[in-house]
């Protein structure tokens, strides 16, 4: 943070009338959507005034004064039209996309950093994720430092701001866990403490408990529950027991009275504390409007509490701002159990409106309302807030050479597994100096050695703040794995928790838009614990972060150390998630330019990030060149045996089902020459090139029509042959192939988990082994019912 300049009464006057402005042009944005703009297909278009009006007065405070462009902030999801009307008001937003907030192409109804056209640092949208994804974007800086990529005045100060009702995800503590253990800095969570849900309102049972939570955890709390008003009204006669009565009061008892007003308080506070004189008389020195005005002063709707905790801070501590507000502050419904998605009615929003002058026609001008006087003063003020002024907050981050084929040699032995050579990979890159093997960082959620990166660990090292000897090592315990941690160390070895992993590939693989240095973020878990992060996975592809994703050991392949930790479904989430492009190899020779090409597409404009699906079976490796089937296995799928032209059968696999399928067609050869066997290690590839060319004529005109790469595979088949397709994974997979030229599929693969035994236990049990591929050839030859001859 720069140094601000001194505040002055004129600062909290001005930042209280831009507050006004913010939670006007918030309240109207939804208004607009939802009462002024054609509803042309009838569906509600929604919005959260409520949870906006909350807001106003901690975002007015952080983005027009103590924000700095270092800084980066998650804003709570349903506060997207807040950002807005600040980006607006600081001349960042057009109104065009303000009226068109929640509608095709306009303001997102949740900030979105690929879709607004808008400087949002981080997405949010499902609640928990954008808090979290703070504490790992400050390991990044951390890390940036660390690695002389940064200088120590460039960090700034990652910020949350979140519902109180999110703290209730489960993702949060998680992280705090990891950031507790990487001495994480220069986070701050600002909580909009309005006590109230979506359904409900929040059960006093937690209202002590958040900060013993933090504290617990090397966290500095800040907790904002007394506005300027009330702290005077303390200090008076009876003022104890006012304060007293505040702090005792159950959260729905106090929400109700803020929505039933200035009369209900009397009446309850006077019932309660009449017997004390000078209670009373602080009561009854109030009226209705200034005793409604006293008791929802909290510290959160409080532009000097607010300034002052903001400010107060001199450090890099992370810390937890507890800020006490009103839902719907200053709104008709505020206090009200309902109201999370209540919107005001026309006649409600008209009183409003008339009671901040904005005149009818010009609800979109940004100081409408203020006296010619004020406008020209909040101008001025608005001119110099720093935000206003900082240029480009999107760098690109320049991109990294990746080297030749050479640096990727295919890892040596006629008997591998794809987990294995990918460590080997990983540590023939790690003796090079080369740009790009600086640039990688690896991680895995405490499966870093049954994953094979300990070698890489062991040559690159741990990434720690302060160094960190390997204390066995001293002690001369004999191991493979020797880890020492150092600023420089390349690897962030994380806690169990998978959605960690996600969240922190997701913060590594922004590196270059929200620092301006490119890294190359590799994470490794067990395949079947995708599903454990699965949301921060989406979450992170949603914001275009840019990683390689390594899975492994994956299906039931695995084996003995299978049952709970076979995965069926994964890759079907490869070829279902947006921003992933998802494949499985078979052979290491696949896999070494597949390794290479990631970190090209990981760095490429119209790229994403990468899922490898691998596994710990040993497979005999094929002897061949690589020019004869790189183009067509980065399309997706290539003829391992080629079929004789007009074949009517061929056997269609993924990955390390490879052997079963070449044994089959090894059994068939004799009776039945020509069956192709056709190897596809990214079915999601060959899926949505085919798809695309379905497309291009439709967009396009007729011209524009392309035989996809998998049309032009099957094309060299008969048209009424049959695809016996055969996978370690949902069979669903493949079965799309039948589309394509109308050829019939039968398709093999799981559809049930959790027995462990051998390989040839389970691929029988499971009808993946070359016996159940020869009873679908049987299948195949039969007289098709449909078909007449
Ligand atoms: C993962 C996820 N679950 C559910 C929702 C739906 N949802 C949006 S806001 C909300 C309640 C939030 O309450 P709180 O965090 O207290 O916010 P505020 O009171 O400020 O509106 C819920 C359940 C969501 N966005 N994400
Ligand atoms: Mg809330």
């Amino acid at each position: 943070m720069t140094a601000l300049s001194p505040r002055t009464s004129e600062t909290i006057e001005l930042l209280s009338h831009i507050e006004r402005r913010v939670r006007w042009l918030s309240t109207w944005t939804i208004h607009h959507a939802n009462h002024v703009r054609p509803n042309l297909d009838g569906l509600k278009v929604g919005g959260h005034q409520a949870s906006c009006a909350s807001m106003t007065t901690l975002m007015t405070a952080l983005y027009m004064r103590v924000l700095t462009p270092k800084d980066r902030v998650a804003v709570k999801p349903h506060a997207s039209p807040v950002f807005h009307a600040i980006q607006y008001l600081l001349g960042k937003q057009s109104q065009d996309q303000l009226a068109r907030f929640r509608g095709f192409g306009g303001a997102q109804s949740y900030p979105s950093r690929t879709k607004d056209k808008t400087d949002v640092d981080f997405s949010t949208g499902s609640v928990g994720l954008g808090v979290a994804i703070t504490a790992f974007a400050s390991l990044v800086q951390d890390y940036l430092r660390g690695h002389g990529l940064s200088e120590a005045n460039a960090q700034g100060r990652m910020v949350a701001l979140l519902g109180d009702a999110e703290l209730d995800e489960g993702n949060i503590y998680e992280a705090v866990i990891d950031a507790y253990k990487h001495d994480m800095r220069n986070v701050w969570w600002i909580i909009d403490y309005n006590r109230q849900s979506l359904d409900a309102v929040t059960s006093d049972r937690m209202f002590t408990q958040y900060d013993q939570f933090f504290r617990a955890v090397g966290w500095e709390v800040v907790t904002l529950k007394y506005g300027k008003r009330q702290r005077a009204a303390f200090a008076q006669p009876g003022g104890e027991a006012l304060r007293k009565w505040i702090d005792d009061a159950p959260n729905a008892l106090y929400a109700a009275l803020t929505y039933r007003g200035g009369a209900a308080w009397r009446e309850q506070l006077l019932a309660d504390l009449g017997s004390d004189d000078h209670a009373r008389a602080l009561v009854e020195r109030h009226d209705d409007d200034a005793l409604a005005a006293l008791m929802t002063d909290l510290g959160g709707n409080c532009m000097e509490s607010v300034l002052d905790a903001f400010e107060g801070v001199q450090d890099d501590k992370p810390r937890l701002f507890i800020a006490y507000t009103t839902k719907g502050h200053g709104l008709p419904f505020q206090g009200h159990k309902d109201n999370h998605a209540g919107l005001m009615n026309p006649s409600q929003l008209e009183a409003y409106q008339s009671a901040l002058g904005v005149a009818k026609g010009r609800e979109w001008e940004p100081l409408a309302g203020l006296s010619p006087d004020l406008e020209q003063r909040v101008r001025a003020y608005l001119e110099g807030v720093s935000l206003a002024r900082a240029s480009e907050r999107r760098p690109e981050g320049a991109p990294i050479e990746v080297p030749s084929a050479d640096a990727f040699p295919v890892p040596a032995g006629a008997k591998q597994s794809t987990q294995a050579a990918f460590g080997k990979i990983l540590q023939s890159l790690a003796r090079e100096s080369s740009a790009l093997a600086a640039r990688i960082v690896t991680m895995s959620p405490d499966v870093t050695v049954s994953t094979n990166l300990g070698g890489w660990v062991n040559a690159r090292g741990l990434f720690s703040r302060e160094p960190k000897e390997d204390v066995f090592k001293r002690a001369k315990v004999v191991s493979p794995q020797q880890w020492t941690g150092h600023p420089r160390g390349q690897h962030v070895e994380l806690g169990i928790a998978e959605s960690n992993l996600f969240l922190s590939l997701a913060a590594f693989g922004l590196s270059h838009s929200l620092f301006g240095e490119r890294l190359l973020p590799i994470g490794t878990l067990y395949d079947p614990f995708i599903a454990r992060g699965l949301d921060a996975l989406n979450y992170g592809c949603y914001q275009d972060a840019r990683f390689l994703l390594v899975a492994t050991p994956s299906g039931v392949t695995l084996a003995p150390e299978g049952g709970a930790h076979q995965s069926i479904s994964t890759p079907l989430i490869g070829m279902g998630q947006d921003k992933l492009v998802y494949f499985e190899p078979a052979y290491v020779d696949e896999l070494a330019i597949l390794v290479r090409w990631a970190f090209e597409f990981m760095q490429a404009p119209k790229g994403s990030s990468v899922y490898l699906r691998l596994s710990t079976r040993t497979l005999d490796q094929p002897t061949r060149s690589r020019a004869d089937f790189e183009d067509a296995l980065l399309q997706g799928a290539y003829w391992q045996i080629p079929p004789q032209p007009g074949a009517s059968l061929a056997i269609v696999y993924i990955g390390a089902v490879a052997p079963e399928a070449l044994k089959a067609h090894a059994e068939l050869a004799e009776d039945m020459p020509g069956v192709g066997v056709l190897a596809m290690p990214s079915p999601d590839r060959a899926h949505s090139d085919w798809l695309a060319s379905l497309r291009a004529p439709w967009l396009n005109g007729p011209r524009a029509h392309q035989p996809s790469h998998v049309e032009r595979l099957l094309g060299q088949l008969d048209e009424r042959a049959t695809l016996i397709t055969v996978l370690d994974g949902a069979p669903h997979t493949l079965s799309w192939l039948g589309s394509v030229r109308g050829q019939r599929v039968i398709p093999l693969g799981v559809e049930h988990f959790g027995q462990s035994g051998t390989i040839d236990d389970l691929y029988r049990a499971h009808r993946i082994d070359a016996e159940a591929i020869l009873d679908a050839t049987a299948t195949a030859l039969l007289p098709r019912q449909d078909q007449s001859p």
